[in-house]
C-alpha cells in the first residue's frame, strides 16, 4: 500500500505528479478553520507531512500515529518541538541552501528600502505629492561604505556579508555564537560581542533562528546602545525582538529607522503601531517568496519527504537523533 502524505501547502503541478507517483496524497487547500479540521481528519491515516507555516505541536501529531517523516517548506524549525518529534522518530527535514541568496537579497532591499527612504518617497510620488526638487527633508543616508553587522552568522548571514563587502564596500562586523574564520578571511569580518555590534554598527541585521536562546534577544536593553542613526533589519523571526521596545527605540528616535520582514504575530495586524511610522519598511514575510526561490524550496521538501518514506536519510535531516537507518 502506497503511503499517506498530506500537504498542507500547495505544489506546482509538477511537484504534485512527483509526489504521487510514489504516495496517495490528500491536500489541504487552506489554513482556515475548515482547513484545519481537514487537516486533523487527515492525520490519523497519515505517514508523512508536507508544508510551512503552521505549527505542528504534539497535541496535533498525537492524531498522526503512522507519522513517519514531516518535510517543511523553510529552513527556520520553530514550528516544530523537535524533542517530541526525536521521541517518536518521526524524521523532520528543511530547505536550508536553496533559500540563503534570495532571503539574502531580501535583507539588502530593506537595508536600501530603508536608508534611502524609498518606499516613504515613492509614496510620496505616487500621491502626487513631488512638486519640486526634494530637498534635506527628504533625504535618506548613505549605505556605501558604512558598517554592517550581522548577527547570526549561518548561511543567510554570509550572503549578506558577502553583498555588503563586495557589493557596497562595507566593513563587517558579526557576532554569533562561535568565531567564524573563513568569513573572517573572506570578507574581512570582524567578531564582536553582542554588545560592541549593537553600539559599532550602522545597520544592524538579525539572521539568526528563533530558538528558547534567541527569542527575546533583541529588546530595550539592546536597543539603549544602538547609535540614534542605526537602521534596524530583522529577516529572521519576529519573537527574536521585544516589538513593543523597538516601536519604543523608533518613537523616541533612538534608532534612525527599521526594515522588518517579520514580526511578533503574523500577518501584522494593520493597526500595528510599526505601521504608523514613516521610518519603518514593513514587508509580509517575503524573505524567499520568490517564483524560483520557492519552487527549489518545495523541490527539496518533496525530495526530502520520499527519501525518509523511502527508509533512506532525507539530505536535510533536521533530527538526525531520530535516524534509525
Ligand atoms: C518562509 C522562512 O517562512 O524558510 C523560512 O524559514 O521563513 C521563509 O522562507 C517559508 O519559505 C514558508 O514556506
Amino acid at each position: 500500500m502506497n503511503k499517506q502524505v498530506v500537504l498542507y501547502k500547495k505544489l506546482s503541478p509538477a511537484l504534485m505528479t512527483r509526489l504521487q507517483q510514489h504516495c496517495d496524497v490528500t491536500l489541504i487547500e487552506s489554513l482556515d478553520a475548515d482547513g484545519l479540521m481537514k487537516l486533523r481528519d487527515a492525520l490519523s491515516g497519515a505517514h508523512g507531512l508536507l508544508g510551512a507555516s503552521l505549527k505542528l505541536d504534539a497535541a496535533l501529531l498525537d492524531l498522526a500515529p503512522q507519522l513517519e517523516a514531516i518535510a517543511s517548506v523553510s529552513v527556520g524549525v520553530d514550528n516544530y518541538d523537535i524533542d517530541y518529534l526525536t521521541r517518536r522518530r518521526i524524521l523532520l527535514s528543511n530547505t536550508p541552501d536553496v533559500l540563503t541568496e534570495t532571503t539574502a537579497d531580501t535583507g539588502f532591499a530593506l537595508i536600501l528600502a530603508t536608508a534611502r527612504r524609498v518606499v516613504e518617497l515613492a509614496n510620496m510620488v505616487r500621491s502626487g505629492q513631488w512638486h519640486r526638487n526634494i530637498g534635506p527633508a527628504h533625504f535618506g543616508t548613505d549605505v556605501h561604505g558604512k558598517t554592517l553587522g550581522i548577527i547570526g552568522m549561518g548561511r543567510i548571514g554570509e550572503a549578506l556579508a558577502q553583498r555588503g563587502h563586495f557589493g557596497f564596500g562595507m566593513p563587517v562586523l558579526y557576532h554569533s555564537q562561535s568565531r567564524k574564520p573563513a568569513v573572517e578571511a573572506r570578507f574581512d569580518a570582524q567578531y564582536r560581542s553582542l554588545e560592541a555590534l549593537l553600539q559599532e554598527a550602522d545597520f544592524i541585521c538579525l539572521t539568526l533562528p528563533l530558538t528558547a536562546q534567541t527569542e527575546g534577544l533583541i529588546g530595550a536593553g539592546q536597543f539603549a546602545l544602538m547609535r540614534p542613526d542605526s537602521i534596524f533589519i530583522n529577516i529572521s523571526r519576529g519573537k527574536v525582538v521585544d516589538e513593543a521596545a523597538l516601536i519604543d527605540a523608533l518613537r523616541h528616535q533612538r534608532i534612525r529607522a527599521a526594515g522588518l520582514d517579520v514580526f511578533e504575530r503574523e500577518p501584522l495586524n494593520h493597526d500595528s503601531p510599526l505601521l504608523q511610522l514613516n521610518n519603518v519598511v514593513a514587508t509580509p514575510h517575503m524573505g524567499s517568496a520568490t517564483h524560483e526561490t520557492r519552487e527549489a524550496m518545495a523541490r527539496c521538501a518533496v525530495e526530502n519527504l520520499l527519501a525518509a518514506l523511502a527508509g533512506e536519510k532525507p539530505a536535510n535531516l533536521v533530527n538526525p537523533a531520530a535516524w534509525q537507518g
